[in-house]
């Protein structure tokens, strides 16, 4: 089989018509197989710290380095770029940061540097030949940089013809609706606020973002169950809670700083369960990497119980452990359900209770895949637990059932009334550090009539009513020529979104793409018929302006709003802040007719705080109460005991065990990322927890699946995806033997997104279902 690793392949530069092909939406195919080798017991430990200082020293060198990391999460410093889990309120460590957030800041701090000599000598389509690993280590984006029609190489322009050309684009739209604009959740409130009041003094709300392929299903979930989009604990009911389900979400990785909330909920007494296919490291054993006699230890044991539900069994398993309470219930009443709780504040149980009353044990084993004893073992937890907090994040949102998922957890925390007092609640995780910000902001295409008048009041115009387009609805809209500029202020819409070939079509069919960034990625590379690159100020850097050195406000997955500011010097003197860019493209492009002072705004980042606090609900007094330490916490109904909801009551909702189909041979396959990746940001080649070094091509399957499709371990493999009639292609995959539940498969995004169908999404958040695609997996062509 080895030799199939050196034959010639779409990777390569090489012959003339290689070269004259258009840039590719995929990255290229690995030159070797990865290196294998059992996944760890422990997560965090020494090779945590060793892991850190590379990539941070590494990158910056010594004195930067140290500067940076001595001002991540600090009440004076920048929110670290890497996740959204808040800070303590009261005792910060020196160091608030934990691997992967060094690896953040040594991202965006690195020394290397993609300038217009970088581009006079890389065509389009030899970049488009690199790994993605590759183009993020070329180093930070300096200079705006534009592709003209028919050009094979970016070429630098000034700010300001950047500025006219994108006016340019879009006032010679047939209509505002014809223009989208993306956001990706760094962006801090004040860009996002400018930015959504540009775009829709524009007239449009076609506002799609990140958070559409993120947690858009808890929202649509939450607020129709309990009244407001957001989660309803705070940092300090972990300190209280009794028990903590952690549902369909990683943080060893991706949020390694609640492994300290959870080893310290651990520690006192507090029982975790985890309700995973895959026994995530993190959530097994952690040695916390600032506690230094901890490093020789075997570190603290976090999960009480790991429950390996099938992908997409959540339903029928959350059912069951509902269905469990009814019945502890029945035997000792009273001692079980929140009774009180239930007949004044909810509405619904009945019909939920004669739900699961109907349903059979046998359907809930079988279609969760997890044994009667442990479910009842999980639901005794439940039980005896005065407070518990339920976590998850994208192993329930991105199914097609993913709001029924997400209203399953509210079930079962409205049995044990816990929600709105200590140490409980519901904790939707969040993604990118300010992606539940930007929402609050108004980064939506559905706003509610009442912001838009609040925002039509304030700067004095008639905000548009008609709905805009979500992130898929774009790309569909961008392929049928009825969109026709896409500009993104951050991100990377071409990989992180679903269906890649498809996408990629859709982006060349426009007339322009734009993107604001800090770094290079394929989302440049794949473009309309002109494309222009924006470099901006990244969270790390000083921002100053006309008023002086500027900070920026962000809010972190449990409703705080504090200050982030930039401390280190600017990758590039010519770089932009996010707030004066779109300051200067509103003013490119509306010219008299809007009568907003953007750059007075920009001037002072108070001013636009002050009409913030005018606009956005719970933001009164936001200039002063932002400058206290740690910020403040915004208002939060459930929290405070009252659902927002139009009842006033919490409701209890019913929904069907969701079928899964698979043909004879088809496996569940999810899509998640590696310890080494920040979304389509490749940090490095290794999954360190899982034991996969060196590589991204694998597919993670069961022992005995591998035996029973008469594959073997370490084969290079294909894999198709199935959906109504079509198929999509994936090539080349090692095949791993992990501990993942039969028929159920695991692969990294982005180099899967190809197979996920741009029409299958989770019903009412319209959501990617980038966790249930159904494969199959056959033996690689051989090449020759
Ligand atoms: N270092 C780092 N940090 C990050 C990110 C990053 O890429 N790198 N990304 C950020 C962003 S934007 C986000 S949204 C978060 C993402 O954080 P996570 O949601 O933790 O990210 P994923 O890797 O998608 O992991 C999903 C988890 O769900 C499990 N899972 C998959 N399918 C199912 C299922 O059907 N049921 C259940 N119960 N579990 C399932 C997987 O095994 C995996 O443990 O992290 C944020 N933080
Ligand atoms: N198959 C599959 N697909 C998924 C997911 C999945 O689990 N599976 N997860 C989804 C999720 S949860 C999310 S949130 C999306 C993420 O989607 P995006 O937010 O669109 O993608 P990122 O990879 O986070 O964006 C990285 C780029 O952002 C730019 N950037 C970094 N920092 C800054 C900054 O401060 N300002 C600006 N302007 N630009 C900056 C850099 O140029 C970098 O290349 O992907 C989704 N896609
Ligand atoms: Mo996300």
């Amino acid at each position: 089989m080895a030799d199939t690793w050196n034959s010639g392949q779409a990777a390569k530069k090489g012959s003339s018509e290689e070269l004259a092909a258009r840039p590719s939406a995929q990255p290229p195919l690995e030159e070797r197989p990865p290196d294998i080798e059992p996944a760890k017991e422990v997560a965090g430990g020494v090779p945590a710290v060793v892991s850190s200082l590379q990539h941070v020293f590494g990158q910056m060198g010594l004195v930067r380095g140290t500067q940076l990391l001595l001002k991540v999460n600090q009440k004076d410093g920048f929110d670290c770029p890497g996740c959204a889990w808040p800070d303590p309120d009261a005792h910060r460590t020196v160091t608030e940061f934990c691997e992967n957030g060094a690896k953040a800041v040594a991202e965006e701090g690195t020394s290397a540097r993609v300038t217009p000599e970088f581009f006079r000598q890389w065509s389009v389509e030899e970049l488009s030949r690199q790994t993605d690993h590759w183009l993020g280590k070329q180093g930070r984006l300096t200079h705006p940089m534009v592709l003209n029609e028919g050009a094979t190489h970016y070429e630098p322009l000034s700010w300001e013809e950047a500025f006219a050309l994108v006016a340019e684009e879009l006032n010679a739209l047939g209509s505002p609706d014809e223009a989208c604009f993306y956001t990706s959740g760094r962006t801090s409130n004040e860009a996002a606020f400018l930015y959504q009041l540009f775009v829709r003094q524009f007239g449009t709300n076609n506002l799609p973002d990140c958070a559409d392929l993120c947690h858009e299903s808890s929202g649509a979930a939450l607020v129709e169950t309990v009244g407001i989009g957001k989660g309803t604990v705070t940092l300090e009911d972990f300190d209280k809670a009794e028990a903590i389900f952690v549902i369909g979400q990683n943080p060893g990785t991706n949020h390694p700083r609640m492994l300290t909330s959870l080893q310290a909920a651990a520690r006192r007494g507090c029982q975790i369960v985890s309700i995973n296919p895959l026994p995530e490291t993190g959530l097994n054993r952690f040695k916390h990497p600032q506690e230094p006699l901890q490093l020789l230890g075997p570190g603290t044991a976090i999960n009480r119980l790991w429950l390996q539900v099938r992908i997409n069994g959540d339903v029928a398993l959350l059912q069951g452990l509902g269905k469990a309470l009814l019945e502890e219930d029945a035997k000792f009443p009273g001692r079980v359900l929140a009774r009180d709780f239930i007949s004044q504040r909810t509405v619904g149980f009945e019909a939920y209770a004669a739900a699961l009353r109907a349903l059979s044990w046998d359907e809930v084993v079988e279609q969760s895949g997890v044994p009667r004893e442990q479910i009842l073992a999980a639901a005794e937890i439940l039980a005896r637990s005065e407070g518990t907090i339920f976590c998850w994040a994208m192993g329930l949102t991105q199914h097609r059932n993913a709001v029924a998922n997400i209203q399953e957890v509210v079930n079962l925390a409205l049995l044990r009334g816990s929600i709105g007092r200590p140490g409980a609640g519901l904790c939707p995780v969040r993604g990118h550090s300010n992606v539940q910000g930007d929402r609050t902001m108004g980064i939506l295409e559905k706003p509610s009539a009442a912001f838009l008048g609040a925002l039509g009041r304030e700067f004095g115009f008639t905000p548009p009513q008609r709905p805009g387009l979500d992130t898929v609805a774009t790309i569909r809209a961008m392929h049928e020529g009825q969109v026709k500029v896409l500009f993104a202020l951050g991100g990377n819409f071409l990989s992180a979104t679903p269906d890649t070939e498809f996408t990629a079509e859709a982006l060349r069919r426009t007339r322009l793409t734009a993107h604001v960034s800090t770094k290079l990625n394929r989302g440049h590379l794949i473009h309309g018929r002109r494309a222009l690159i924006l470099p901006c100020l990244g969270r790390t850097e000083r921002d100053t302006q006309a008023g002086g050195d500027q900070f920026v406000t962000v809010e972190n997955s449990m409703g705080v709003v504090h200050a982030s500011r930039g401390t280190v010097e600017p990758a590039a003197s010519s770089l932009r802040s996010e707030p004066d860019i779109v300051a200067s493209l509103a003013r490119a492009t509306l010219g008299a007719r809007s009568r907003v002072d953007w750059a007075g705004g920009v001037e002072d980042y108070d001013r636009i705080r002050e009409r913030i606090s005018r606009v956005v609900p719970g933001f009164a007094s936001f200039n002063q109460r932002v400058r206290e330490p740690g910020g403040f916490y915004l208002p939060n109904g459930p929290r405070e005991g009252r659902f927002t909801t139009p009842s006033g009551k919490a409701h209890f909702t019913v929904h069907p065990l969701p079928r899964i189909e698979l043909g004879p041979g088809q496996l569940l396959m999810m899509t998640l990322r590696s310890h080494d990746q920040y979304n389509t940001t490749i940090y490095g080649l290794d999954d360190r927890y899982r034991g996969i070094r060196n590589g991204r091509r694998v597919v993670l399957m069961n022992p005995e699946d591998i035996r029973g499709l008469g594959l073997e371990e370490g084969q290079s493999v294909d894999l198709t995806s199935h959906f109504q009639g079509e198929t999509r292609l994936a090539q080349r995959f090692v095949v791993v033997p992990y501990r993942i539940p039969r028929r159920c498969a695991a692969t990294y995004f982005p180099e899967t997104n190809v197979l996920v169908p741009i029409d299958s999404l989770a019903e009412k958040s319209r959501t990617p279902t980038s966790k249930s695609i159904v494969i199959s997996v056959a033996p690689s062509q051989e090449w020759t």
